[in-house]
């Protein structure tokens, strides 16, 4: 595997669902494919989950990560080309990037969408430049417009947890003070219309998601309908496309609580995290015993370890 951004860079869902299985249940099986070689852990924002399961999954095999912040412990670095660098940035991506390239044999890379410049995130900026500068395997840690592990993460969740064949899936926007990327509700609709699913997802007038990503997934104004029989409620903030970056509504109705939960068919609450406790998600749906937010942050290695040990094994 080259790179890990989309859906497709996994192929057959099933192979790689049976593979995560296999990496769950003997997590330390492949300690000599990533003996002797490096993965660099980039960050540009804030991570909890992303930074401790990447570099748990290279340890697990074998791998030495090294993780760097960039701003705090390197330079600031500039992004756009073509600018002159009178500003507060000493260095540009197109040196740093081939420097990193030198240092180790994958990259992965946390980017966040900037949320002012719609056509710049979309065109995916910063990742492109490492994939196109670096020389190696890259892996989005959620970049400006996916956030694969994630999704990865989220589906072998649901895969453990199912008790049927095609189980109701129902993704939800939820309010949240300040604006948030569409990477996490980008990939989860990406991969939950790749897998065995019935996908639904809801929202309120305004924050239609890029076509792309919602395929031909069910939308549904009307959360509560959409959760009729849910079998997962997957809860999400995200800010609009449309109005790029904004937010538009804080509507607490839409807060994942227990009068939503009541029309489902008893489904599994999920979110990414981190989350804003009574936002998005009451403090008793998310304390309930049907709520699934550890399981998926666990889940987090198994994901990351599988796509490492399919580049270690294609270097
Ligand atoms: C980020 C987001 O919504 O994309 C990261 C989620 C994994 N969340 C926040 O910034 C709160
Ligand atoms: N879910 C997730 O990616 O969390 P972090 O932002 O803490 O890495």
């Amino acid at each position: 595997m080259k790179s890990f951004f989309r859906v497709s860079d996994i192929g057959d869902l099933r192979l790689a669902l049976d593979e995560a299985a296999q990496v769950k249940a003997n997590p330390l099986g492949w300690q000599n494919l990533g003996r002797g070689k490096t993965i660099i852990l980039i960050f540009f924002n804030s991570s909890l989950r992303t930074r401790l399961s990447s570099q748990k999954a290279a340890l697990n095999l074998g791998m030495n990560p090294i993780v760097l912040d960039i701003g705090k412990d390197s330079w600031k670095l500039e992004t756009e080309m073509g600018v002159v660098m009178d500003g507060d940035k000493p260095e540009h991506l197109r040196e740093a990037v081939p420097v990193i390239g030198s240092y180790c044999d994958i990259i992965g890379v946390r980017s966040f969408a900037g949320l002012t410049d719609r056509q710049a995130d979309y065109g995916e900026n910063i990742l492109r430049q490492f994939v196109e500068y670096s020389g190696k395997p890259v892996i989005s840690l959620e970049s400006a417009t996916v956030h694969p592990c994630q999704a990865f993460a989220d589906l072998i969740t649901i895969e453990e947890h199912r008790t049927s064949p095609r189980p109701k899936v129902v993704m939800t926007w939820a309010p949240h003070p300040k604006a948030l990327p569409q990477a996490v509700p980008n990939s989860f609709a990406e991969w939950m219309n790749a897998a065995d699913v019935d996908f639904v997802i809801t929202h309120p007038h305004g924050y239609e998601l890029d076509p792309e990503f919602v395929g031909g997934a069910a939308v549904e104004y009307d959360q509560m309908k959409a959760f009729e029989g849910a079998d997962f409620v997957y809860a999400k903030n995200w800010s609009s496309v449309e109005s790029y970056g904004q937010v538009l509504s804080m509507d607490r109705s839409w807060t994942v609580g227990r009068a939503q939960m009541e029309v489902t068919n008893n489904a599994f609450f999920m979110h990414c995290l981190p989350v804003r406790r009574n936002m998005i998600v009451t403090d008793e749906v998310i304390d309930s015993p049907r709520s699934l937010v550890i399981e998926e942050a666990a889940n987090r290695v198994v994901s990351a370890q599988v796509v490492m040990k399919r580049m270690l094994e294609s270097l």
